[in-house]
């Protein structure tokens, strides 16, 4: 698929994303918007995956370690087509299989549970080991917060996934410079996330996150890459593609939508 049709899945996936939260009224918005454009490369070029068989063996993974950005992920899976468009309209709700943060055990098409943030890139250096093991070519991709990685367990996981050699492992970082209650930088910098995981022994790359050129070539470095991880910082703004969204700021982690702000983002989105 190439870049153009790669920017528009990325901008369906902000479409039915918004949609989702705005149907049920709240919901984490900001963190969802800004990764679209990584969700869009991953499943619809670099992933090998099959929606009609979501637990093949030898599939590549996608831990989303962040994983209140939920709804994100489940506009993605449903556009890939692993289960109806119309699921995405029960969102959170009651007995849904579409919760708030990822879970494995619900969702067709997701790798790992999160939401007890600094967990799932554990899961992902677990993962990737265990493919190597297995010698079944697969890869693993993980993206985390850059709030996020204030957790230790994140910085334990990058050490062993370089004690590990782990080349078939991809970590993205959404670097939106927001957290819940305010910039990462006010709270506790990650300043410089890319000098930082070259430090650790990643093999690096500082993009825009919005560019899906970037994103593309970047994955493409890593897979000429032995012996060591890739970390993909991707500078990016929470809320991208809805102006009040992205304007709201770090107000824009948990967003309440009232119905004419639905009707807004969307047509902002079309
Ligand atoms: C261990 C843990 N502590 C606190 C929270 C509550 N929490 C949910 S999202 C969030 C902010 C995360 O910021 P960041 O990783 O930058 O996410 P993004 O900006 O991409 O939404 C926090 C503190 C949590 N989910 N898990
Ligand atoms: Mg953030």
């Amino acid at each position: 698929m190439g870049t153009a049709e790669l920017r528009n899945i990325a901008k369906q996936i902000r479409y039915y994303t918004t949609d989702e939260i705005a149907t049920l009224g709240v919901g984490h918005i900001g963190g969802s918007l800004s990764i679209a454009d990584v969700l869009a490369v991953l499943y619809f070029k670099e992933m090998n995956v099959d929606p009609k068989n979501p637990n093949m063996e030898n599939r590549d993974r996608l831990v989303v370690s962040k994983g209140h950005a939920g709804p994100a992920v489940y506009a993605t899976l449903a556009l890939k087509g692993y289960f109806p468009m119309e699921e995405l309209k029960t969102l959170n709700v009651e007995g849904t299989n579409l919760p708030s943060h990822c879970d494995r055990t619900l969702t067709p098409g997701v790798d790992m549970t999160a939401g007890s943030l600094g967990q799932g890139i554990s899961a992902a250096v677990g993962m990737a080991k265990a493919c190597k093991i297995f010698e079944n070519g697969a890869r693993v991709f993980c993206i985390i917060g850059d709030g996020e990685s204030q957790e230790g367990q994140v910085w334990e996981a990058c050490m062993s996934a370089v004690q590990l050699k782990l080349d078939n492992l991809v970590v993205f970082m959404d670097y939106n410079k927001m957290q819940i209650d305010g910039t990462t930088d006010e709270i506790m910098s990650v300043e410089n996330p890319a000098e930082r995981f070259r430090a650790f022994g990643f093999n690096v790359y500082d993009i825009d996150g919005h560019d899906i050129d970037a994103i593309i070539a970047s994955i493409d470095g890593a897979k000429q890459v032995k012996d060591k991880p890739t970390m993909i910082v991707l500078n990016t703004v929470k809320g991208k593609g809805v102006s009040f969204v992205e304007q709201a700021l770090v107000d824009c982690h948990s967003m309440n939508f009232t119905a004419e702000q639905k009707a807004a983002a969307l047509e902002e989105l079309k």
